[in-house]
């Protein structure tokens, strides 16, 4: 029985560390090291080519080592073999990071002082209180709501919508397609973590920029082909969102000629909001490994009917 990581070479070496210590009895492998293929049962990977997977006949599970999986062909899959996707603490703490400094630097005008500083113009904006400020997550799972919970205490206004109801302390919860629109109508900072299916494929659509408030902002941490990109730029060009920050995009990278690049009011980084760290992934995925060889749950399973 082997274990093999075959995901970021830079971290593989991390990972192996964790596992000599942590659990010398498993035979812990780093790709391109693999030996043996047909020794391999759990496999840990972000890209997993569907040869590679036919090239492993006793494999018993897939760890994606993200927290997305719309990566990953499903059907190339065998049906006995479970998906598992990436639920740590580090990847959870590194998004909480990313969102609350967007959802911080649009709220205080960081990005208007930046192109103040450029022209070197002193010009002080009013500071609204966080109180006033509604800021809405779409996507309460285990990311969306560690991120509601941590901008509750800079005092926003908070909402999340959802596909099936979810109550959460001092957010006001929205659920289905039915309540769409309300819970966009009160978002005046658009926080997308959906994961990317078939339904939310397109989502961030002229619609749902028409049905924001006039000059809302967007922040894109879920993936890329959620937008629809001429529609954003419609939006922003005539001024119906005021700015977009987009940690995803369509292809990535994105293509030095794509007009997020230029436009003044879009602000890109290289989809680096979160990363799985193998320092709390790891004891995570040995945890897993230990419940399937007992026969318990896995923490992370992947429907495959719903795509996440
Ligand atoms: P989860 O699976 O925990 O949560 C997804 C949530 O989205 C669930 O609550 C689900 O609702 C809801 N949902 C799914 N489909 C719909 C829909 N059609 N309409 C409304 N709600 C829907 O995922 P995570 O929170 O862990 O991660 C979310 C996504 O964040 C990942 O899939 C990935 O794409 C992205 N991500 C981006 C990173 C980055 O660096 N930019 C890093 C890590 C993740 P329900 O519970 O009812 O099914
Ligand atoms: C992930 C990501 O899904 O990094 O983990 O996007």
């Amino acid at each position: 029985m082997a274990v093999l990581y075959r995901s970021d070479a830079a971290r593989g070496a991390a990972w192996a560390r964790f596992f000599a210590e942590h659990a010398p009895d498993l035979d812990f492998r780093v790709w391109p090291d693999a030996g043996n293929l047909a020794d391999i049962e759990y496999l840990i990977a972000w890209q997993a080519p569907p040869e590679f997977i036919a090239s492993l006949p006793r494999l018993r599970v897939l760890f994606s080592s993200g927290a997305g999986v719309d990566h990953v062909d499903f059907s190339a899959l065998p049906a006995h073999v479970p998906l598992v996707r990436m639920v740590e603490p580090g990847i959870i703490d590194g998004m909480v990071e990313y969102v609350s400094l967007a959802v911080l630097a649009l709220h205080r005008d960081f990005f208007d002082y930046v192109a103040q500083k450029s022209s070197r113009s002193w010009n002080p904006i009013e500071v609204p209180p966080a109180s006033s400020r509604r800021v809405g997550v779409m996507g309460l799972g285990s990311l969306g709501t560690a991120v509601l919970e941590r901008l509750a205490v800079y005092g926003f206004r908070l909402r999340g919508w959802n596909r099936s109801a979810r109550t959460l302390a001092g957010v006001e919860t929205f659920s289905s397609a039915e309540q769409l629109r309300p819970f966009l109508e009160g978002s005046d900072i658009l926080v997308c973590l959906l994961p990317l299916t078939a339904e939310t494929q397109g989502m961030l659509n002229r619609e749902v920029f028409a049905a924001l408030p006039a000059g809302a902002s967007l922040i894109n941490v879920g993936r890329g082909p959620h937008v629809v990109d001429a529609d954003l730029l419609a939006a922003l060009d005539s001024g119906r969102l005021s700015r977009a920050i987009l940690d995803v995009t369509d292809p990535e990278p994105l293509p030095a000629g794509h007009p997020f690049w230029g436009h003044p009011r879009v602000f890109v980084t290289p989809h680096v909001a979160s990363m799985t760290q193998p320092e709390t992934a790891a004891p995570i995925l040995l945890d897993n490994i230990r419940r399937h060889r007992r026969g318990d749950f896995l923490v992370g399973m992947v429907d495959r009917t719903k795509g996440y």
